[in-house]
């Protein structure tokens, strides 16, 4: 892991830049200026879409409840992961990507070297204690040349991030609230996931840790 310190020119506060691989980086506190706008946005999302469990190809619940917002939204069930334009548990189209959503993954994406990122996707998981994430890699997305942008609001995690291969012994790397992940190019696929989230209360979101990720999925 390499650190990098650069001035924020919004906030003046140091921010920092960790390296994660070749191109994947953690933009620590990033989304801070833009949680007061964010939650709002995600709320109204899951008031339309709400946060649901849903079950693996191979028959097992995921610990994780998800939802999603624009074109298109990650689903899964006994046939297979794959996105979907229509929410299954509501049978409308998924509710749209919140202007808020758009521009901090445009704003991380180009922090992170990855210009013109437009997502068509957002993913949104609900942790509570004690879920967790398997190691897995994202390729359910048509063109894997787009990066993906992740937030982490809430309560801590520790993220796994490994290589290309499962086999490869992961890093770990606690991601806080206001944390931006952006990962893409030659990184684009390699395996990660969410260790079982401890028990504790977040200031803002309580007993629960948000993830959000943005994609570009078609
Ligand atoms: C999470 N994130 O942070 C789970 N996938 O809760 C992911 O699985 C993930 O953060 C692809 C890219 C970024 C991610
Ligand atoms: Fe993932």
């Amino acid at each position: 892991m390499t650190l990098d310190l650069f001035a924020d020119s919004d906030t003046e506060q140091p921010a920092q830049r960790i390296a994660l691989g070749a191109q994947s980086w953690l933009l620590r506190g990033f989304a801070l200026p833009w949680v007061d706008n964010l939650l709002p946005a995600l709320r109204q999302v899951l008031r339309q879409s709400p946060l649901r469990h849903m079950v693996t190809p191979g028959g097992f619940t995921m610990s994780v409840a998800l939802s999603n917002c624009g074109d298109w939204g990650w689903t899964s069930d006994r046939s297979g992961y794959r996105y979907s334009a229509i929410d299954p548990r509501t049978g409308r189209p998924w509710p749209p990507m919140p202007d808020v959503v758009r521009a901090l993954a445009r704003a991380a994406a180009s922090d992170a070297g990855f210009d013109d990122f437009i997502p068509d996707a957002c993913l949104i998981n609900r942790y509570v204690p004690g879920a967790r994430v398997s190691l897995h890699q994202d390729k359910n997305e048509a063109d894997f040349a787009y990066p993906i942008v992740s937030v982490s609001l809430g309560l801590p995690a520790v993220f796994q991030f490994g290589g290309t291969e499962r086999n490869e012994r992961p890093q770990r790397v606690p991601l806080l609230h206001g944390d931006v992940a952006v990962w893409g190019g030659v990184d684009r696929l390699r395996y990660h996931g969410i260790l079982p989230i401890k028990e504790g209360l977040h200031p803002v979101l309580g007993a629960q840790r948000i993830n959000i990720t943005m994609r570009k999925a078609h």
